[in-house]
């Protein structure tokens, strides 16, 4: 797969890109990550990006001439399945809408700053809005690395058995379990005796109970949700 991020704070995506399981799935070739600085593309002699919005509201808006050269210029090359826009008013992002993008091969991902991008921007070569919550961030660098992260961990051969995403929590809907390591004892409180049994049939068992309970008791609507597909 290959995702194409497409900013104006490149070094806002550098971190979240260069460590763990981004890094390792692209030294294993598995994922292709690019960053893209507007920047880079704007035809103004003073590098100029961003304008006032026509109508007086305050804010800058990003311009669509470099944005738009960007995009032409990689949709020149190849295919893209989705060109998707951060934006606090797009869909809300949620595990389903992930594993359909972990299944695509060419993606964008345009992120907003300051008031926006040109609404033109997204009339013209937007396919897909995406929010990451109800809640406002200053940019969408930081949405765009929560969903490269989340759709890069699906793909196959990213994570190794030991981090399966299998046993996820939302990947059926019900929170993952509580999970111990050593030591058994910590000032007397204590590792749930049957996780030191060795029974595998009764600790998989307390774990599925384990997970129901806490969905029941943290998340009420999401067991709704579990009954209703049951
Ligand atoms: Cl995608 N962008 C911004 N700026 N704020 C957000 C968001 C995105 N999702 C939630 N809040």
């Amino acid at each position: 797969m290959r995702i194409d991020v497409i900013t104006c704070l490149p070094s806002l995506l550098e971190s979240p890109f260069a460590h763990s399981i981004l890094k390792r799935a692209q030294e294993k070739k598995i994922v292709e990550l690019n960053v893209y600085d507007i920047r880079d593309y704007t035809l103004d002699k003073h590098k100029k990006i961003d304008d006032y919005a026509f109508g007086g509201e305050a804010g800058m808006v990003l311009m669509i001439e470099p944005i738009a050269l960007l995009i032409n210029k990689l949709k020149s090359e190849r295919q893209y399945d989705e060109i998707i826009y951060m934006t606090p008013d797009g869909s809300q992002m949620n595990q389903s809408m992930v594993n359909q993008l972990s299944l695509l091969k060419n993606i964008i991902i345009l992120c907003g700053h300051y008031k926006g991008v040109d609404q033109r921007v997204r009339d013209i070569f937007i396919t897909k809005e995406i929010s990451i919550g109800d809640y406002v961030l200053s940019g969408g660098e930081l949405a765009a690395a929560v969903l490269t992260d989340a759709i890069i961990r699906l793909i196959p051969n990213v994570l190794s058995d030991e981090t399966s995403a299998l046993t996820d929590t939302f990947q059926d809907n019900l929170l993952a379990p509580p999970v111990y390591t050593r030591p058994a004892n910590f000032e007397g409180n204590e590792v749930p005796d049957i996780l030191l049994s060795g029974n595998h049939q009764k600790i998989s068992e307390w774990l599925d109970n384990k997970a129901i309970e806490r969905t029941k008791e943290k998340r009420p609507d999401l067991w709704e949700k579990v009954i209703k597909e049951m």
